[in-house]
């Protein structure tokens, strides 16, 4: 008969060492109980291999930094926005996700993409080499940005986003709209700036880094076009009206915050995204 190394008897091993017990002690309890000694040293030493491994990896981690968060705590069915009330649809907490409901009304959604649509070029992407924009293949989107405080709408809906999740209007980019038309889509990304890559100082000089996302649906296609989060196995419908925020304390994968559009099958879609900054955006 083979004996297994489950989940269960490698989280035994990493308790025991912990606890201050010897390799040889455990390994001692392990015969005790029926382990093959030759298994039991390979329990053993994968099991320590890898909780080192992840350990020394967590230890590399930047420090976590404060993020735009929605008011949680008492588990609310619906959030204070100032001159809206919005649902808590869904909520998760690693990553930290939150789907909203009802964040813009029909009329704010038809007058972005009216004010939008004349001003929409293919969509550039941060070229991460130079910090600049460049056309990515990823990106099939049309897409522009407003200024911040553009316009009285825009102004709006930035101070609403602001009481909603806590983060100052300043430290925000200015509200982005995207159109997607049929077969295009946004492959899977974050949203932070690459650490590792060598625009990102220049990136960063205008307000720090992106630490929080809210993608708002503004229409609804007819197939397809989800935001997905291909790391939770989470799929998020878009719902005209709608928003999902994400939060990322530090740049890293280890957030679990990639995430996709997918592509649309059938219809238009379109969104408004705001992104978030540590600092005031400039
Ligand atoms: O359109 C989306 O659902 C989507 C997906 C991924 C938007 C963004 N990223 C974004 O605007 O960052
Ligand atoms: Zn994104």
């Amino acid at each position: 008969m083979t004996q297994a190394i489950t989940p269960d008897l490698r989280r035994w091993i990493v308790a025991q060492v912990q606890a201050g017990q010897d390799a040889d002690a455990v390994l001692q309890s392990m015969k005790t109980s029926g382990w093959d000694e030759d298994v039991a040293i390979e329990a053993m030493e994968t099991t320590l291999r890898e909780h080192l491994q992840a350990q020394a990896h967590a230890r590399q981690l930047p420090p976590g930094v404060p993020v735009p968060e929605p008011s949680m705590g008492e588990a609310p069915l619906y959030l204070d926005a100032g001159d809206r009330r919005v649902t808590v649809l869904a909520a998760m907490t690693a990553p930290r996700i939150v789907v909203l409901g009802g964040l813009l009304t029909d009329a704010e959604c038809d007058a972005l993409m009216d004010a939008a649509r004349p001003r929409l070029s293919r969509s550039l992407t941060v070229a991460t080499a130079t910090g600049g924009q460049e056309v990515n293949a990823d990106r099939t989107s049309q897409g522009m940005f407003f200024e911040r405080g553009e316009s009285e709408l825009t102004a709006r809906i930035e101070a609403r986003i602001a009481r909603l999740l806590n983060w100052p209007v300043a430290n925000g980019e200015g509200l982005q709209v995207l159109r997607y038309g049929p077969g295009t889509e946004y492959k899977p990304h974050y949203d932070y700036f690459d650490p590792e890559q060598p625009g990102t100082p220049t990136l960063l000089a205008r307000g720090g880094q992106r630490v929080g996302t809210l993608v708002m649906y503004l229409n609804e296609p007819e197939k397809g076009g989800a935001t997905t989060f291909p790391d939770v196995g989470l799929s998020v419908a878009p719902k005209r009206g709608n928003a999902v925020f994400f939060s990322y304390e530090r740049a890293h994968p280890g957030t679990r915050t990639l995430h996709g559009g997918a592509p649309v099958l059938a219809g238009e879609k379109w969104i408004a995204t705001k992104w978030l900054r540590e600092g005031e955006f400039r």
